[in-house]
């Protein structure tokens, strides 16, 4: 049977499957890498190992890869694994494709019915010394945080009974506790959500379950020292479409959002659902959240539609460009209020960034200054020719947003780079917020190999204090996630897979 990515709309070029796993000792580096960087950054890509089996099939539903750069001394080593899940390991011994479009189990090989469809393709993130590689269909997928192997597809002891977990957990920087939500959390459609509250040490304390208003994709979500904020999405869902062999998400434009905000130490009673006019109904990804007396303000871009083209709209028409971009925004609830909704401001007007937005995780709940964003700037030098990507299509910037002095800064890192999510790097532990570093792959579309590009994070337009080079291209990554090596140590001179003979 052939092999054949062919039919793959989206796998040409730069972005065809890589397929490879690879340890690279010692990497090529360009410029230096600043002494105090001492930590591994972990990132989570989609590679596809077989050819899709359903011509509708999309990028979402690839394999998941974990790749990881450990940075000390200004050296750099990097490893990249396919995660082993349950859908990898059965696949590898036939050898083909058997899972269907992306969750809809209708559609895969009855022989897989049962199996997980887990990808493990969205985020990895550590928490109590553990490495996990999130899809927000299924489990974590549990792995060796050294060697990238596999352990397990995890449920905490059995502690976690939910059949989906968020790929957006988020950890309290102050408690060291980690929160998480799942949503179909008792399985496809169901209208079941689950509120999980992790210790410092990782024990699963408890979940509460509520009711969802909406059966909704619910990507992201955020949390403050004192509640949880749940937004829901205009991508819905339904049993006759899965029954007919549809996708499992539909963009409806008139599904309006839900905010549901509970207290961290309150109970499933005490969930409050505000509702949204459908023109808020595009969260993805959230940015920050506190909680200031009764008030409760998240700060978060949103879209004005349909965030992706890998998802149809429900109508059949076009996807619209224009409406995946986002506006940063204010949203304050008032607790006080009667009101079932709440206010809107836009943050940075006349800026239209991606999702992607990030932060110095260290004050994530708390008042902070800085942000991170992915953009495609125009205004930047773009080679259409070189890199086959037309000007303004392509995310080739990072932007600093201070929102105090609402100043913004412009980091690229050449004219034919595509850049992904910023990773911001705290100088030291106790480093104020915002200094430190930018990092992440930036893949050279001309050269056709990608990098791991550093640049400091106050002085962004000076572009990268260096490039780790990769001798080949990489994968597409979805999000990362740093651990620096007072959270997460490591032996810098050991070969932790190697198991040969031993000289010293
Ligand atoms: C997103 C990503 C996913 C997914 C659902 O970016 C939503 C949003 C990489 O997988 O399954
Ligand atoms: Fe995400």
């Amino acid at each position: 049977m052939a092999i054949d990515f062919s039919g793959d709309p989206f796998a040409k070029g730069f972005f065809a499957p890589t397929r490879f796993e690879a340890d690279i000792h010692d990497c090529e580096v360009e410029g230096d890498i600043p002494q105090d960087i001492d930590g591994t950054f972990y990132r989570t890509c989609v590679d596809r190992r077989y050819p899709q089996r359903h011509p509708r099939d999309i990028p979402y539903n690839a394999d998941g890869m974990v790749d990881m750069f450990r940075i000390r001394n200004g050296h750099c080593d990097f490893r990249t694994k396919y995660v082993r899940t349950p859908r990898y390991v059965i696949e590898r011994r036939e050898r083909r494709s058997l899972f269907g479009v992306y969750r809809n189990k209708l559609t895969s090989d009855p022989l897989v019915r049962d199996v997980s469809i887990n990808t493990a393709n969205t985020t990895p993130i550590v928490h109590a010394g553990k490495l996990f590689a999130l899809k927000e269909s299924s489990p974590p997928m549990l792995l060796d945080p050294h060697t990238l192997e596999t352990f397990e597809e995890h449920d905490f002891g059995g502690a976690m009974t939910a059949t989906s977990f968020t790929a957006h957990p988020k950890i309290d920087p102050v408690t060291g506790e980690m929160l998480a939500f799942s949503y179909e959390a008792k399985g496809d459609l169901s209208d079941d959500l689950a509120i999980h509250f992790f210790a410092a040490d990782g024990t699963l304390e408890r979940s509460v379950w509520v009711k969802a208003p909406a059966v909704t994709m619910m990507h992201d979500w955020a949390i403050t020292d004192k509640h949880v904020i749940l937004p829901t999405t205009s991508m819905v869902t339904d049993r006759a479409r899965l029954e007919a062999g549809g996708d499992h998400f539909y963009y409806d434009p008139d599904q309006p959002a839900y905010v549901g905000i509970m207290p961290r130490d309150g109970d499933a009673k005490d969930i409050r659902w505000f509702r949204g006019p459908p023109e808020r109904a595009m969260v993805v990804h959230t940015l920050n959240a506190r909680t200031i007396g009764n008030k409760v303000i998240l700060d978060t871009p949103v879209a004005g539609g349909n965030f992706n083209p890998q998802f149809a709209n429900i109508d059949g028409s076009p996807f619209d460009h224009d409406a995946r971009r986002n506006t940063m925004r204010r949203w304050t609830f008032d607790l006080d209020s009667a009101s079932d909704t709440w206010e809107e401001e836009i943050i940075f007007p006349g800026i239209r960034p991606t999702s992607f937005a990030r932060m110095d995780d260290r004050f994530l709940t708390q008042d902070f200054r800085w942000s991170f964003n992915l953009l495609g700037d125009p205004d930047l030098p773009w080679d259409a020719q070189a890199s086959g990507v037309p000007a303004g299509a392509a995310t080739n910037a990072w932007y600093r947003f201070d929102h105090h002095g609402m100043a913004i800064a412009k980091f690229f890192a050449g004219p034919a780079h595509v850049l992904f999510e910023p990773q911001f790097v705290p100088r030291r532990d106790d480093a104020p917020e915002g200094d430190g570093y930018i990092l992440g792959v930036a893949n050279d579309l001309a050269a056709m190999r990608s990098e791991l590009v550093i640049a400091d994070a106050q002085h962004l337009a000076d572009g990268p204090v260096a490039r780790v080079l990769m001798p080949f291209r990489l994968h597409m990554q979805v999000h990362g996630w740093w651990v620096p090596s007072t959270t997460l140590p490591f032996d810098f001179g050991r070969d932790y897979d190697y198991h040969g003979p031993d000289y010293a």
